[in-house]
């Protein structure tokens, strides 16, 4: 039977793609892998190939296309049910910080943007910025360890681009919310993902702001 594909842009910057991509890594559900290099001559078209949006990621199962990093994550949900945790209290808060991660934070999505190849230590902190990191580090305060509920999940994938942007902007971090993030970082799915960015030669000036 095929495996699901996967349309991701560029791993060093599509954040939204990660999401996804380390929930089925880490889950060991099957899937093929498409990378799009997004903002070239040619992306949108090859992205409206796949993706109604023209935007990634997009998962293509069959006759059935799923568009939107949290669309995907629900749809992986009724194949399996580790995407989210068992308990019924715990899924909803899991819902909750994903769908709070979904619509928010832009401030941190402007200003600290995911470049995983780069180091940028203290760049991007607005006021704004700096509110949205202490929700952030809130959130995962309450971690259970070593993933926010125990086993990983698909919060855990939506918060996995902020444990790099912390990486590439120096974000201190202590007790709870450092033993989260390195956990996170530790993953060797994550590894693979960082392995692959910074082997991509492109380079997105939108998204290099900082020298
Ligand atoms: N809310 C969407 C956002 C998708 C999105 O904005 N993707 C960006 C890359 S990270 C994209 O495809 N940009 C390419 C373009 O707009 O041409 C999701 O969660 O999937």
């Amino acid at each position: 039977m095929a495996v699901p594909l996967l349309v991701i842009g560029n791993k060093n910057y599509s954040s939204w793609s990660l999401r996804p991509w380390l929930a089925m890594k880490v889950l060991g559900m099957p899937f093929q892998e498409l990378r799009i290099p997004l903002y070239g001559a040619s992306s949108k078209q090859e992205l409206l190939k796949h993706s109604p949006t023209g935007k990634v990621p997009c998962l293509v199962d069959g006759a059935t296309r799923v568009w939107d990093s949290l669309a995907i994550l629900e749809t992986l949900a009724e194949r399996d049910p580790r995407v989210w945790p068992a308990d019924a209290a715990l899924r909803a808060r899991a819902r909750s910080i994903s769908a709070e991660m979904h619509s928010g934070f832009p401030n941190l999505r402007q200003h600290m943007s995911m470049n995983i190849r780069k180091r940028h230590p203290g760049k991007g902190r607005t006021p704004e910025v700096l509110a949205e990191i202490a929700r952030v580090k809130e959130i995962w305060s309450e971690c259970r360890g070593p993933f926010l509920f125990g086993a990983f999940c698909a919060a855990d994938a939506m918060y996995a681009p902020v444990v790099l942007r912390v990486r590439t902007y120096a974000v201190e971090l202590q007790g709870a919310c450092r033993a989260y993030a390195d956990a996170v970082l530790a993953l060797p799915a994550l590894q693979e993902w960082i392995g692959d960015a910074e082997r991509e030669t492109e380079s997105l000036a939108q998204f290099e702001q900082y020298a």
